[in-house]
């Protein structure tokens, strides 16, 4: 009997969720039957508009790889950081966001309650081992009503959530493949990081040592 109130459905054990304040809640393993896929498109994307280490308007180079796809793209550099329409590096537009993206982002968003979340904008992160990201707000974007949704893939990562100020206590949450985090409303500005990553036991069907975040953003108004 209790056998059958969990037999017809894997997702009851392997997915829940994570409150990590008020409008910020971790989905553990929302993405993970769609991981492959997902995987998959960051390589294509990747073939069009690589992987590069952005230079900080402080004239740091940036230890994680990044790339975008969607119309609008973060790129940064010693003048400043911005979005743009097309990639700097080829000239091009930014490689089409896919379906599959927009969908994941769009269930997740809609899932933690922002119901018409239509992301522009995909950042995508790739990690190596010792790879960091600085405590930092995302607050380029110009609708902060509109959440932002990241999608964790590959090696676990260590992550710092901040509050309003840089100086507010830290939590640390470690995201593993599949997880999506979901903040809008009074967590949008948050402070926010990633620890230096460490080596580990890589997800199939990886190879590398490699972490990717996906963000989705949508960065201009509707
Ligand atoms: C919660 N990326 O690209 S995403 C970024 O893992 C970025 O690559 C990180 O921060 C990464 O800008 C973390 C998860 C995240 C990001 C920002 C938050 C969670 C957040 C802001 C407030 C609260
Ligand atoms: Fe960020």
């Amino acid at each position: 009997m209790i056998e059958d109130l969990f037999a017809n459905d894997d997702s009851i054990i392997r997915q829940w969720q994570e409150q990590l304040a008020k409008d910020a809640v971790v989905l553990r393993g929302f993405a993970y039957g769609e991981a492959q896929a997902l995987l998959q498109h960051i390589a294509k994307i990747a073939e069009k508009a690589s992987f590069r280490h952005f230079v900080t308007p402080n004239g740091h180079i940036m230890s994680v790889g990044m790339t975008n796809c969607g119309t609008l793209g973060w790129t940064s550099n010693k003048q400043g950081y911005c979005y743009t329409k097309t990639d700097p590096l080829s000239g091009q537009i930014w490689p089409q966001m896919p379906k599959a993206f927009q969908q994941i982002a769009q269930q997740a968003a809609s899932h933690a309650g922002f119901t018409d979340f239509t992301p522009d904008a995909c950042l995508i992160n790739r990690y190596h081992p010792g790879s960091r990201l600085a405590l930092h707000q995302d607050k380029d974007e110009i609708d902060l009503s509109q959440p932002i949704v990241s999608v964790s893939l590959g090696l676990s990562a260590t992550f710092l959530f901040g509050g309003l100020q840089r100086e507010h206590p830290c939590q640390r949450v470690i995201l593993t493949h599949g997880d999506v985090i979901v903040w809008g409303g009074d967590s949008r500005l948050r402070y926010h990081g990633v620890l230096p990553l460490k080596d580990g036991k890589v997800p199939w069907p990886l190879q590398d040592s490699v972490r990717y975040n996906l963000t989705f953003r949508r960065v201009s108004l509707p």
